[in-house]
């Protein structure tokens, strides 16, 4: 029987690519999201054993019962892809906005708990199952205005190994993928629609790909039951840490 990954986060980017790629190996593919024409596309694009299953994580009470309504042939999950996320803004803490602290706050941190945790008790209770969260080097360096959305990444990584622990003896297996500089919509969604800014980000250097990113959680996930890859740091190679992004340009 095909094994079940449900991706958050799949209208876009690293979640789009990754639910790409693991419906290419024969994966039965759960896409989540809000934006639900995406999810229809992708649909179309994967044909059979495709569910889209349209959510906002930050709503707590929709992502709990948008789990419990799985059904075979996309129950249970044996992976779960924690991919959901977005920065906004990058102001110094002293100007920043609340309210977008407050959305990074509830998605990148509560959205993440409440599928966790809608799938975990399951895992458990079968002693087998992977949780892989999309952490970022944003949790492990600092760099000017990455206030709020690096700090839920550092909790995003704090609660990947404090999962190890509560989990431990199950089978179930925990991975925290933290990549950095990647070209999708994530500047975009960042600087609030402003194309030029978004784009001067990405100008000049040779950035991660979604699919790049893709591969390596399909890696994590398909290595033997008895090996946990606990962290994977990953960066564009003209990229040193965070704040520094060096030669070589493109040509
Ligand atoms: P994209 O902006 O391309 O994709 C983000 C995805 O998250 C979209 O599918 C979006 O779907 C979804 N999402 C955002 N908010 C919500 C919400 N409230 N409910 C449900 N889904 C939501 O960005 P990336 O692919 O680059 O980012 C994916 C993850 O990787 C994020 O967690 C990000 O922090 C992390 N990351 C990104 C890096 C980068 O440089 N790009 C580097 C390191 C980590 P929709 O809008 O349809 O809801
Ligand atoms: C995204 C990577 O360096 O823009 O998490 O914060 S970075």
């Amino acid at each position: 029987m095909s094994r079940v990954v449900c991706v958050t986060g799949a209208t876009s980017g690293i979640g789009r690519a990754t639910a790409l790629r693991f419906a290419r190996e024969g994966w039965t593919v759960i896409a989540t999201g809000r934006r639900k024409e995406r999810l229809d596309e992708l649909a179309k694009e994967i044909g059979n054993n495709f569910l889209g299953l349209p959510m906002d994580v930050r709503d707590r009470d929709a992502v709990a019962a948008a789990f419990a309504s799985l059904k075979a042939p996309f129950a249970p999950i044996d992976v779960l892809v924690n991919n959901a996320g977005l920065a906004l803004g990058q102001e110094a803490a002293q100007n920043a906005s609340l309210d977008d602290w407050d959305t990074m706050v509830d998605t990148n941190l509560k959205g993440l708990y409440y599928c966790t945790r809608a799938v975990l008790p399951g895992m458990v209770e079968r002693h087998s199952g992977h949780i892989i969260n999309l952490g970022s080097i944003a949790g492990v360096n600092s760099y000017f205005g990455a206030n709020v959305y690096g700090a839920t990444k550092a909790f995003v990584q704090k609660f990947s190994q404090n999962l190890r622990c509560d989990v431990h003896g199950s089978g179930v297996r925990v991975t925290n993928v933290e990549p950095g500089r990647l070209e999708s919509e994530f500047t975009l969604v960042r600087f609030k629609g402003d194309q030029s800014q978004s784009d001067a980000i990405y100008a000049d250097y040779e950035s991660l790909q979604p699919e790049d990113v893709a591969d390596i959680i399909y890696y994590v996930s398909t290595v033997p039951a008895h090996v946990n890859i606990n962290r994977v740091e990953v960066m564009p190679t003209c990229q040193s840490d965070a704040g520094t992004i060096c030669a070589p340009r493109r040509k």
